[in-house]
């Protein structure tokens, strides 16, 4: 690869936070596996059970608040310090393995887990502590409105303004570690393509989305795109370089 990009996407998925220990959604010992998505993952679960709902995500944030990053994560930032590009993080994860790592202009459009929002005012908060159907909104004092700050099934997708304009003037689409299953982000891919970006996709298998991609690099991603980072590197041109 010689090319030098100017705008960088990289669309991460549950599989890029695998090798820090966090489980996928859809792997065998997947997050999936002991819930049904309808049953903790939609709207409609969470009006007809919100306390089913807000201890599933209640469980999962101690394991997401000690979790550390991996090369993989690790990697994007040192490439968004080295690399003479726009470099934009679009995930669809809830953790928060791209700030702890130290990534910039990190856009999470499923939400985080970290995060609450009122339904009733929109007010969000952080926090990484238990939250039920009793709690009261700091903003506007109703109670029984509270809910993850997480997109669920059938909701829209946060910062999609800002992903637009992102994919529009993309010249490199990366995705790492997603199944390619959950729209729009998995039509992400296609409209880089239209805007006529280089398209990578980074998996320990074929995904649904595989022939949207020029490029699959198969293996777990805290090897191969510490790789690839590397590699893009290595075609920056050096200051001599560049004063010829
Ligand atoms: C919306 C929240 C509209 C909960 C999630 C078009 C066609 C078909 C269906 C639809 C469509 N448009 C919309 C839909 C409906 C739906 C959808 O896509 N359904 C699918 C399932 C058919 N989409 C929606 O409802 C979206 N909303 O479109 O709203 C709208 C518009 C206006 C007004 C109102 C509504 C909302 C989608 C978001 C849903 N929320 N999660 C939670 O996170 O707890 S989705 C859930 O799946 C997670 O967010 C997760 O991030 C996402 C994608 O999963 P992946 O990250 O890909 O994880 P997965 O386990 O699947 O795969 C992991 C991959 O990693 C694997 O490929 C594995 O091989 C790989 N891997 C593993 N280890 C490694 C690795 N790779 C590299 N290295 C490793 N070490």
């Amino acid at each position: 690869m010689t090319r030098l990009y100017k705008n960088i996407v990289i669309l991460t998925g549950a599989g890029i936070s695998a090798e820090s220990g966090l489980a996928t959604f859809r792997s065998s010992n997947g997050l999936w596996n002991n819930h049904r998505v309808e049953d903790v993952a939609t709207i409609e679960a969470y009006w007809r059970n919100p306390d089913y709902v807000h201890q599933f995500y209640n469980e999962m944030r101690p394991e997401l608040y000690n979790a550390k990053p991996n090369p993989a994560h690790l990697c994007i930032t040192e490439l968004q310090k080295k690399y003479p590009a726009h470099i934009a993080v679009v995930t669809q994860n809830v953790d928060t393995l791209h700030e702890k790592a130290g990534n910039q202009n990190v856009f999470h459009i499923h939400g985080q887990i970290n995060q609450i929002v009122c339904m009733n005012c929109g007010h969000v908060f952080e926090t990484w502590g238990d939250v039920s159907s009793e709690d009261k909104c700091e903003h506007c004092g109703t109670t029984g409105m509270l809910k993850p700050n997480i997109v669920f099934f059938g909701e829209s997708l946060l910062y999609m303004d800002q992903v637009d304009r992102l994919l529009n003037s993309c010249d490199l689409f990366v995705s790492v570690g997603t199944s390619g299953v959950v729209y729009p982000a998995a039509g992400f891919v296609q409209f880089a393509k239209m805007f006529g970006a280089d398209t990578y996709e980074f998996n320990m298998e074929e995904t649904s989305n595989n022939s949207l991609f020029d490029k699959h690099i198969y293996g777990p991603a805290g090897t191969t795109l510490p790789q690839f980072v590397q590699q893009l590197l290595a075609d920056v041109p050096t200051k001599e370089e560049m004063s010829k």
